[in-house]
């Protein structure tokens, strides 16, 4: 059986919705270029109807099929949002689901122990269902207020991350509203991995971007355990 590896460090995640209608595949080489340990892509629908579903799978096939290629010469986790079979499909390390999705224990029967599960979790309570029901590690957010979750999405704060972090027994990922001014607050929290989608991809030079944060994460990490 193939070694399942742990997501750790810079957890970059290329959203279709963000920059809306940008190259996917274009901005997941630059993530890849600047180094990124893990590499989500997001597709999500622009409406709740199927022919739009559809499309949007249609989308996340094509662009997971060319960006898994890059796994050749790179070392990187390649991460499916939402699509555990096209994940599987193109060869890509995980898939990472929310409550909403096919839930963890039926990914692990259907797909396997090989293919690594991430849980999205917006609460202390699903935060822990994410290691009873055996995923790999657990995403928590949003840490801080952001805009490209949309509005009325809950803000944790750094004292319930401390918490979870503390209760895990996997990997933490924290996620929303991560940028330089706040990420040495969340680093000191003990989590595992730090996921970003705006801070990223709104930088001038997005390798370069990448570069430096995966530096400073791999720093600090590195410095307190
Ligand atoms: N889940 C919780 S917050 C969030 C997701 C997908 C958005 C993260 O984006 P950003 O731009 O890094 O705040
Ligand atoms: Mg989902």
């Amino acid at each position: 059986m193939k070694t399942k590896k742990n997501v750790s460090g810079l957890y970059a995640i290329v959203d279709s919705n963000y920059p809306a209608g940008g190259d996917m595949v274009g901005l997941a080489a630059k993530y890849v270029c600047g180094g990124v340990g893990v590499l989500q892509l997001r597709v999500k629908p622009l409406e709740n109807s199927q022919g739009e579903a559809e499309r949007a799978k249609k989308l996340m096939l094509s662009v997971a099929s060319e960006v898994a290629g890059f796994k050749k010469n790179n070392d990187f986790i390649l991460i499916i949002n939402d699509h555990a079979d096209i994940a599987c499909q193109v060869g890509a390390d995980g898939v990472h689901v929310g409550t909403n999705d096919m839930p963890v224990t039926e990914i692990r029967k259907t797909f396997g122990d090989e293919i690594m599960i991430g849980f999205s979790s917006h609460s202390a309570e699903e935060a822990k269902k994410a290691w009873e029901m055996g995923a790999d590690y657990v995403a928590f957010g949003a840490i801080f207020p952001t805009k490209t979750k949309g509005p009325g999405h809950p803000v944790q704060g750094l004292e319930k991350l401390r918490e979870v972090v503390a209760a895990a027994s996997i990997p933490v990922v924290a996620i929303g509203g991560i940028c330089r001014e706040n990420i040495e607050g969340v680093l000191k929290t003990g989590v595992s991995s730090v996921a970003m989608i705006s801070a990223l991809a709104l930088a001038n030079d997005p390798v370069l971007e990448a570069i430096s944060y995966g530096r400073l994460i791999r720093r600090f990490l590195g410095a307190s355990r």
